[in-house]
């Protein structure tokens, strides 16, 4: 990692690395890097730590991305990177096409919780809470961006699960969900828990599933067209109940259960005697519970072997409330047809199980036009590059 460094900022950095990490330490490496040459990675994460399958490997992207959580990618190969609690919205650019976004352009700030960002037609959506923004013609000027417009202003202000994962569909549409405001709780607006969907002017909104807690990763398939999602279950029902879920919505009007029914079986100690499991869809393949299930992509590059074609990557961001720690890690989900197959990981390392310290937590995964696939880290600050070779 230090080979294109000079060799007084390789051992500045190593200084770093071994003295106790006080917080105003860390600011002081974060400034050091921000002068760094910008032709190359000054990261200094562990990723010798990540366990990968044969023949892949993971590489820095782009680093200095605060808190980076969803990510969207232009034509021209821009890639745009939401945030949450840094209420930012960034470009980045690979200029010199060696695999490392140097160049990084602030494209908004002061948003409240701009977590979802989607193109179309040269346009840039931000999801920010109760509204959804869009900048016009965004890469005409990345360092001076226009003001955006507001292109809907009605969605529920509610702080709890009001960060947003966004994406264009296949007819057009936007897809936003709305989260529960709780943890566990019935409202009676049929907004809480669904996924809503924006006509492309803008005017339209309509409800497109139900009893969803919280998506935040979303993809169709390449082959059916057909969505599907992740949902983050519910807290405090222990350590392993319920599961996270992958979905399948392929019609509009489907209920996935939530607040009655949990992972398709599990009724809700307080809802569950409303309506029975039997009246709601349940999940194609139950995820590990507390993981949070973040974004999901199928992958649909030609750089990984005939297996990964068409299956599904899922961002495991990781537990807070588990008593052992649960997720950090990057899985893939095989499926034969509309059957998931099993679940198993594919990146993993972000979590030292011992100290059940985690360095990097995982937010959203993106197949890049060369079959590599991104990965982004909210904790780390970073994107992530894995790549295979045979
Ligand atoms: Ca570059
Ligand atoms: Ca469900």
């Amino acid at each position: 990692m230090f080979t294109k460094k000079s060799y007084p900022l390789a051992l500045l950095i190593l200084l770093f690395s071994i003295s106790c990490s006080s917080s105003s330490d860390n600011e002081r490496s974060k400034a050091e890097n921000d002068n760094a040459v910008e032709d190359a990675t000054t990261s200094k994460l562990p990723l010798e730590k990540i366990k990968l399958p044969e023949g892949f490997s993971i590489s820095i992207y782009a680093e200095n991305v605060e808190n980076a959580r969803a990510m969207a990618l232009s034509p021209s190969g821009t890639l745009f990177v939401g945030s949450r609690e840094e209420g930012k919205v960034y470009a980045l650019k690979d200029k010199d096409g060696d695999n490392f976004a140097e160049t990084k352009y602030e494209i908004a700030k002061n948003l409240d919780m701009p977590a979802g960002v989607a193109l179309k037609d040269g346009d840039l959506y931000v999801s920010s809470t109760n509204r959804i923004l869009r900048f016009n013609d965004i890469e005409k000027d990345l360092e001076n961006p226009a003001e955006p417009e507001v292109f809907y202003g009605d969605y529920p202000s509610d702080k709890h699960h009001g960060w947003k994962f966004i994406a264009f569909g296949p007819d057009g549409n936007l897809y936003v969900p709305v989260g529960a405001p709780c943890n566990i709780c019935l409202r009676e607006e049929p907004i809480y828990s669904s996924i809503t969907t924006l006509s492309p002017d803008g005017t339209t909104m309509e409800i497109f599933a139900e009893g969803v807690r919280n998506t935040v990763g979303f993809d169709w398939h390449p082959d059916t067209k057909e969505l599907w999602f992740t949902e983050n279950g519910r807290d405090m029902m222990g350590d392993d109940v319920p599961g996270d879920e992958l979905n399948r919505a392929p019609t509009k009007g489907m209920h996935f259960g939530y607040p009655f029914c949990h992972e398709g079986t599990v009724k809700d100690p307080e809802f569950g005697d409303q309506r029975p499991c039997s009246d709601f869809t349940p999940p194609v393949q139950k995820l590990g519970a507390h993981v949070a299930a973040l974004g999901m992509r199928f992958y649909t590059g030609e750089m990984f072997p005939q297996e990964y074609r068409k299956q599904i990557f899922i961002a495991e961001h990781g537990s807070w409330n588990r008593t052992k720690k649960a997720g950090y890690r990057v899985m893939l989900v095989k499926l034969n047809g509309n059957m998931a197959v099993s679940y198993e990981p594919f990146a993993e390392g972000w979590l030292d199980e011992r100290s059940q310290e985690a360095w990097g937590r995982p937010a959203d995964v993106l197949v890049m036009p060369d079959g590599a696939l991104l990965v982004s880290d909210d904790a780390a600050d970073v994107v992530y590059r894995i790549s295979y070779e045979r």
